[in-house]
């Protein structure tokens, strides 16, 4: 593991190096030669440096540029001591001629990378703030790198959002294999992809796929979506959310905002920097919200919130910001709040990917729909694994654009390098070249291996969806099957999102909780916000999300937040982790300790063959300095992995095969995919219960003789729902299935989708509903931690083995002061 950690600091370095040298870059754009500068300051001073030009003010220096050229600025700040823990300087650069903010950067140190854009001849004002501690100096290196024809190429080419028709599973696998944008909005016979250019919309024909436009140039469509947005900042002064903003943030407003609630809440929040920095060299920041938040080993059961994995997600970020708000406003105010923050701890971390996101969200003036399509980027900004000729280049101003980087979705340990995640560079759902190579998942993983994350939510946008593990249909139904349905459903209720495990969509490998969850026994959740697009008006997909207001799904049933609270009374109830109690000599630590190998896929390998799966190494420890009696929230000790499989034993046969009668009359064709609209045939049938029956699963088939002719089948609920579906072409049936149906009365909805033109009639011939027993378990094995008391000078003082399923208490007494053994 040691290995897999140092490999980020080499990436990291490499690409610092890069910026401050301002090296020569290919294709349409050229760097400047870096202008080094150092900046001093005699005090520190607590101020918002993008706030406001404060040139001559405490705490503040800086200096005049001209820029060069039309193009992206790019200040960049390093400590001049790295080893000075307790230093903290930020950046902005401001238009001299008009004070507009250009760029900023605010992060928890020195660290700091300003991108923004201006234009040739332009004088800027670089203003480096002292914000907190001892560093009198910091350095700085301004780049310019000039942009040419990139951005005149959209017009006649635009980017486009279509709804591509996949009926079936098989067709939704397929599309996610043709290294196409695809988004996680779909119905039951559609998938939303975005397509960058007419080469995309030749590729999808290509591979024999229909669909319908549903925004015809993005470009147009998100300038309007700014204008929106910029129409309700002018006439709302202040939102309803808890920080009360009106736009989405930038990058320097999350890290600044993180700061000032450490600030101001100097018990009750803790700002972090995680260990390691983004590809390209940023702090990537986060928050403890707990009572005496710098007391990491208190034992509480922690809830991990986070956002923008995905660069153009931004509610995705905001979402997970107002909770921190939220929380930090209500403790101590509201009685809810104050009880669950007491009982628990919150991580966030809303901004997982600030390369991405800084490049996504400064990219909104230029429009620009092409390669160079930086506000829909998604990726991290790896160059490694790119060509020799698109390694070169500022990440917001490369020869490849948006393309470069890797899909930190697809880039965890958890079943990494299978289906649902590409292995070529420039995908949008590229894997990374091993199992946690990207820095940004890097983190995440050391975070949740060395505390007891119980509860887990990573924020994307759009669905609406709350997924739950597994995202692949291979790995089985987790053991926690029953509780994570049921913890979902806390939560959807709330939102009104659909809560369904991630594969019911489409495979998906390497995504977070599929880590998380497999490995560490967290319960682990995908929030997919929204339903209109990556960051559509703010009024809609942040403040209509997280509040529960019209046109969310959410609307008058509590939104986001209160799914959030659903997840964090999950967090505090004990029933769904594991607790160890005891009582400890006061200084002594706790610790509990694993550690592991998990394989991933089978790993698809780039012409398609697999190669033996990997096995990867993690090391699971947590501790807890009590002070006399504890209890310890910890999750189980057994992974989910080799847990086993979620079953159970028939207490009844399953109901007997039924032949069911085709009614009189031929419905004529129908495509609409809607199988509430005729025509269509409708044929009733019951599943029955206990004590008669017991049905783990209900198949439905129908049969037609030539499978050129295409009929679709759908199976309705008493409430009109599709509770299943089977829709596939070239065969002559289709098979649906009901997993742990409810008992009742179901019907069978068959559509004539296709018969070849100039043929006899070929009607469906039979439709057979059968039952079948529910799955046993599979049986699992069972792991131990490894409990060791630690006195205050470091020594062992006891160690023991401890086992410890989901709900149950295992009391260890007083310990420490047995003997080894
Ligand atoms: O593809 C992803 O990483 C997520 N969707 S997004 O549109 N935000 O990119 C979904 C991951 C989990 N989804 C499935 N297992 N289907
Ligand atoms: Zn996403």
């Amino acid at each position: 593991m040691a290995q897999r950690f140092l490999r980020k600091w080499k990436v990291a370095g490499s690409a610092a190096l890069l910026a401050v040298t301002g090296a020569a870059v290919a294709g349409q754009t050229e760097a400047s030669a870096a202008e080094q500068r150092t900046l001093t300051a005699a005090q520190s001073q607590v101020r918002k440096c993008h706030g406001a030009v404060a040139k001559g003010q405490r705490g503040v220096a800086g200096f005049e540029i001209k820029a060069p050229s039309t193009g992206l600025v790019r200040v960049q700040l390093d400590p001049s001591n790295a080893r000075n823990k307790d230093e903290d300087w930020d950046v902005a650069v401001f238009e001299k001629a008009s004070g507009a903010l250009v760029a900023a950067s605010a992060g928890l140190r020195s660290y700091e990378i300003a991108d923004g854009n201006v234009t040739s001849g332009a004088t800027l004002w670089v203003q480096g703030c002292r914000y907190r501690g001892d560093a009198r100096t910091v350095s700085a290196a301004v780049t310019f790198v000039g942009t040419s024809a990139a951005t005149a190429r959209a017009a006649s080419d635009p980017a486009q959002l279509v709804a591509v028709d996949t009926p079936t599973r098989e067709a939704k696998q397929k599309l996610n294999k043709q290294e196409l944008d695809v988004t996680e909005s779909a119905t039951e016979s559609t998938v939303d992809v975005v397509l960058h250019g007419k080469a995309d919309a030749d590729k999808l024909k290509g591979a024999g796929f229909t669909f319908t436009v549903k925004i015809p140039n993005l470009a147009d469509h998100l300038k309007k979506t700014e204008e929106a947005d910029k129409a309700y900042r002018q006439r709302t002064p202040r939102s309803d959310l808890p920080s009360g903003r009106t736009e989405y943030r930038r990058l320097a407003d999350y890290d600044y905002e993180m700061k000032e609630l450490a600030r101001r809440n100097p018990l009750l929040v803790k700002a972090f920097a995680l260990p390691h920095r983004s590809v390209e060299g940023r702090d990537i920041t986060g928050v403890e919200i707990a009572i005496n938040a710098a007391n990491k080993a208190d034992g509480k059961p922690i809830f991990f919130n986070m956002g923008v994995h995905h660069a153009r997600e931004w509610p995705a970020g905001e979402s997970a910001m107002e909770w921190a708000t939220d929380l930090v406003n209500g403790f101590g105010r509201e009685a809810r709040t104050t009880r669950l923050v007491a009982q628990t701890r919150n991580i966030v971390v809303p901004i997982v990917n600030p390369d991405g996101f800084s490049i996504s969200r400064q990219a909104t003036p230029l429009g620009d729909f092409t390669t160079f399509d930086y506000e829909m980027k998604r990726k991290n900004c790896q160059p490694d694994d790119a060509p020799p000729q698109y390694q070169t280049g500022l990440c917001p101003a490369n020869p490849a654009g948006r393309l470069r980087g890797v899909d930190l979705n697809r880039n965890y340990g958890g079943f990494w390098g299978g289906p649902g995640a590409s292995t070529n560079w420039s995908s949008d759902t590229y894997r990374g070249s091993e199992p946690f190579s990207e820095p940004e998942a890097q983190n995440i993983r050391e975070l949740v291996s060395s505390r007891a994350v119980t509860n887990l939510i990573t924020n994307h946008t759009y669905g609406p969806l709350v997924l739950r593990p597994p995202g692949v249909y291979a790995t089985g139904q987790a053991v926690d099957e029953p509780l994570l349905a049921a913890v979902g459903k806390s939560m959807t209720d709330h939102n009104g999102y659909a809560n369904i495990p991630g594969y019911q969509l489409y495979d998906t490998t390497g995504t977070t909780e599929d880590w998380t969850y497999w490995v560490t026994g967290g319960l682990g959740y995908t929030f997919e916000i929204g339903n209109a697009g990556f960051h559509p008006p703010f009024a809609d997909a942040v403040i209509g999300e997280y509040l529960g207001r019209a046109p969310s799904t959410g609307a008058g049933k509590g939104g986001n937040r209160e799914a959030y609270f659903a997840m964090l009374e999950s967090t505090a109830d004990s029933a769904h982790h594991s607790v160890i109690k005891g009582e400890a000599p006061p200084g002594h630590t706790l610790r509990v300790h694993k550690e592991f190998q998990t394989p991933t896929s089978p790993v698809i390998q780039p012409d398609g063959s697999t190669a033996p799966p990997i096995m990867y190494t993690d090391v699971i420890d947590n501790t807890i300095r009590p002070v006399g009696p504890f209890t310890w929230h910890v999750n189980p000790s057994t992974r989910p992995y080799v847990a086993g499989r979620y079953g159970r034993y028939p207490t009844a046969p399953p109901q007997p095969a039924q032949s069911l009668a085709n009614p009189p009359g031929q419905p004529g064709e129908n495509t609409s995919g809607d199988p509430l609209s005729d025509p269509r045939e409708v044929v009733p049938f019951t599943i029955g219960g206990t004590p008669q029956y017991d049905n783990g699963s209900v198949r439905v088939r129908m049969e037609w003789t030539d499978p050129a002719n295409d009929w679709d089948l759908f199976i309705l609920n008493e409430q009109d729902e599709v509770v299943s579906q089977a829709a596939s072409f070239g065969t002559n049936y289709e098979e649906a299935l009901l997993i742990e149906p409810v008992p009742g009365n179901y019907r069978a909805v068959l559509v004539n989708y296709d018969q070849v033109d100039d043929t006899a009639y070929d009607d469906w011939t039979s439709l057979v509903v059968t039952g079948e027993s529910p799955k046993p378990p599979v049986p699992g094995v069972t792991e131990a931690y490894t409990l060791t008391c630690e006195r205050p000078n470091g020594s062992i003082a006891a160690v023991r083995q401890v086992i410890v399923g989901r709900g149950q208490t295992v009391d260890v007494g007083d310990f420490c002061r047995r003997r080894k053994r």
